[in-house]
């Protein structure tokens, strides 16, 4: 009987429904068969005056069982059971106590009435999955809250708060306190009232041409081309225009069709790949060490971005620097950051203001001696960095984490002779810190294990993608952009256009392609890498890219790289000089299909991948794909090179 995922009890004349299905109750095929026999099961039991729904834990329900979607959907789909619930001749009363999300919400959106706790949140999260709401979200929600409150929770991931809920008479009340027995109370009283109409026969006023030609342009922009979104508001729109019933059928056949997508089954793939993440099986157990206090060394790009992102996950940071010019430079870039952050409502202006306080500036390394980890973003030169390590491991506290921010050197190399390896790691972040979901962790061979605990520990407190990635060069996400770009340069080396290239990696969902990469980052990283390769005697031909930087042409920041640039602008233009430096190294132009551009750079990449597999430097394909999609612009409803090469989609 305890493991039922659906549980009943009886409280005086109402019968309580639980769904305790974890880990987040969600509407798998046992529970939608459960419901669908309590329904006419308490309607005909004549001492049941209402039903009161809810879900065990803290959560109402977290949605259709996604595990489902990638099989046929079986019987009973989610709207024939709502629908019977809705037509119930006895009232259904929602008992909020979480998140409602997805299935979760259009099943709240199908009881008669809706009691919600403080806690409750109504969320239509299906556009993250790349499908629309499937059980009349898209119908009965603008039927009860209105098309302008309904549509940014239907195509644009916004989401209902308990208050907000009965503010908008989505919800019939607010319950305090002991939640399910004051829910119980309230539909008890409730429940002799006539039932109210079922929500998806409700009237809903069209707002007019103008709100859906405004609507469309706003979610086509954010969209990013993903489908789902325009889906949502085509369904919310046709059922405001053509009647509900039009607009469920609608609706079903939209969801079932992006469901069998492949961009829904890539979303899938990283949802659940995601979700792994941030637990390594290997780390099972292990407590990690409190971080309260943290330092960065070094205020350039990458320091203030690590800056910002502890700041903004509450840590107190010491940021040091060299020198007072350099060190005031990075106070400049950092109130930059929590301005621009304050201008995109990220937080208040005086949120911002309350983050920077917990910022401490110094110049040199002393006062890093009480910090829990210090965190080296200093320039990329291995000298460089071990005098930071070296002073640091003096300095510090022995049992405080030292971590690099390398993205290329060997951190053995780093940390070599300052003790015992036990505190040190890399933590590999990607520019800008602050943004970029992508966090490298790149244990050294005695790394203590509550060391690499905190690493994953600190990738959940700033929000980050925690992925494992051995030592080599360029670790994971560098060493495929070196694959990557090799075998860009080599078909452009073959008389492909590098333009048409950019074109077709733009088209496939990249905000940009290789050569447009390049120049915005600076060709002479990866130039100066190969001279310090062929400075140790490693025999590196010479690359397209190596001819562009001898001749002056480092990118965006010298007005030119592989394209030429307006000063002052980043749109990328036809270079005639590129073209006179390049042709006596490339062949005669030819033409290449988009498609087979892709499939050899995607091909290439995951060949790399395979080979980082089998040398364990990645614990798996999943991996490897969150570091293309959260750290290289891979697009996300691709999935990433190792996911299309599974599915021979390449
Ligand atoms: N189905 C199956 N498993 C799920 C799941 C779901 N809906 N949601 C979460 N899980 C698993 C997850 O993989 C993890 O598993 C564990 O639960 C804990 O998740 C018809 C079609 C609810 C806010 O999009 O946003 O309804 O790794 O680590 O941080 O219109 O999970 O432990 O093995 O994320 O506390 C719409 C998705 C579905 C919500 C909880 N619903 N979930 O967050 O835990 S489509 C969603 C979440 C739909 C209808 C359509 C979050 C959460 P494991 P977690 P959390």
């Amino acid at each position: 009987m305890s493991d039922m995922p659906v549980k009943l009890e009886r409280r005086g004349a109402i019968a309580v429904v639980t769904i305790d299905n974890p880990p987040v109750n969600a509407l798998g095929l046992a529970v939608r068969q459960r419901l669908l026999e309590l329904v006419p099961e308490l309607e005909a039991d004549g001492s049941v005056a209402g039903v009161v729904l809810t879900g065990a834990g803290s959560l109402f329900v977290g949605g259709a069982d996604i595990t489902e979607f990638d099989h046929p959907p079986q019987a009973p789909h989610l709207p024939e059971l709502l629908e019977r619930i809705e037509c119930a001749g006895k009232p259904w009363f929602a008992a909020v106590n979480g998140m409602a999300l997805g299935g979760g919400a259009e099943l709240a959106l199908a009881c008669h009435y809706r009691l919600v706790s403080p806690k409750a949140r109504f969320g239509l999260p299906e556009i993250n999955l790349g499908i629309i709401p499937g059980a009349g979200g898209t119908q009965r929600l603008p039927r009860l809250i209105g098309v302008e409150a309904a549509l940014p929770v239907i195509a644009e991931k916004a989401q209902i708060d308990g208050q907000r809920a009965v503010e908008l008479h989505l919800a019939a009340g607010l319950v305090e306190g002991d939640f399910l027995a004051g829910a119980i109370a309230a539909a008890a009283e409730m429940a002799t009232l006539p039932l109210p109409s079922p929500a998806a026969e409700l009237p809903v006023a069209d707002p007019g041409e103008g709100f859906w030609t405004e609507a469309t342009a706003r979610i086509h922009k954010s969209a990013k081309g993903a489908k789902a979104p325009l889906a949502a508001l085509e369904s919310l729109r046709l059922g405001v225009q053509k009647g509900a019933m039009e607009g469920l059928s609608f609706e079903r056949e939209t969801f079932l069709r992006l469901r069998a997508s492949d961009e829904a089954a890539a979303l899938r793939y990283l949802f659940f790949a995601e979700r792994s993440a941030s637990r390594s099986s290997s780390l099972r157990g292990v407590e990690p060490r409190r971080i309260n206090l943290a330092g960065v060394v070094g205020g350039g790009t990458m320091g203030v971005g690590i800056a910002a992102a502890l700041l903004n996950a509450g840590l107190t940071v010491v940021l040091s620097e060299r020198d007072a010019a350099s060190l005031e430079r990075a106070r400049t870039a950092l109130e930059a950051v929590f301005a621009a952050q304050a201008k995109r409502k990220m937080h208040s202006d005086q949120e911002g203001r309350d983050r920077l306080a917990r910022l401490k500036r110094t110049v040199g390394l002393d006062e890093l001696a009480g910090c829990d980890l210090v965190i080296e973003a200093v320039f990329e030169d291995l000298n460089v960095k071990r005098d930071v390590f070296a002073r640091l491991s003096q300095v510090c506290r022995a049992d405080a984490i030292l971590a690099t921010n390398t993205s290329y050197i060997d951190p053995r190399l780093i940390v070599e002779g300052f003790g015992s390896q036990e505190r040190f790691i890399g933590l590999h972040f990607f520019s800008p810190a602050q943004v970029m979901k992508l966090l490298e962790i790149i244990p050294l061979p005695q790394t203590a294990a509550d060391v690499k605990a905190t690493g994953f520990d600190l990738a959940k407190r700033l929000a980050k993608v925690p992925v494992r990635a051995g030592i080599c060069e360029g670790f994971i996400g560098n060493r495929i952009l070196k694959r990557y770009r090799g075998e860009a340069e080599q078909m452009v080396a073959e008389g492909v256009d590098f333009a048409a290239i950019d074109a077709a990696l733009r088209d496939f969902g990249y905000a940009m392609g290789p050569f447009e990469m390049q120049d915005l980052a600076g060709l002479d990283i990866s130039f100066m890498n190969r001279e310090a390769a062929r400075g140790r005697g490693e025999n590196v031909p010479e690359a397209l890219g190596d001819i562009l930087v001898r001749a002056g042409r480092k990118g965006q920041k010298t007005g030119g790289g592989w394209y030429d640039y307006e000063p002052g602008e980043r749109k990328p233009q036809p270079s005639a000089a590129t073209a006179r430096l390049l042709a006596p190294s490339i062949g005669a132009p030819k033409q290449v299909d988009p498609g087979k551009i892709i499939g050899r750079l995607i091909k290439a990449m995951a060949d790399e991948g395979r080979k980082i597999l089998e040398e364990g430097i990645a614990d798996s394909p999943e991996a490897i794909d969150l570091v293309e999609v959260h750290g290289y612009g891979f697009p996300r409803g691709k999935g990433g090179p190792m996911f299309l090469s599974a599915r021979n989609a390449i």
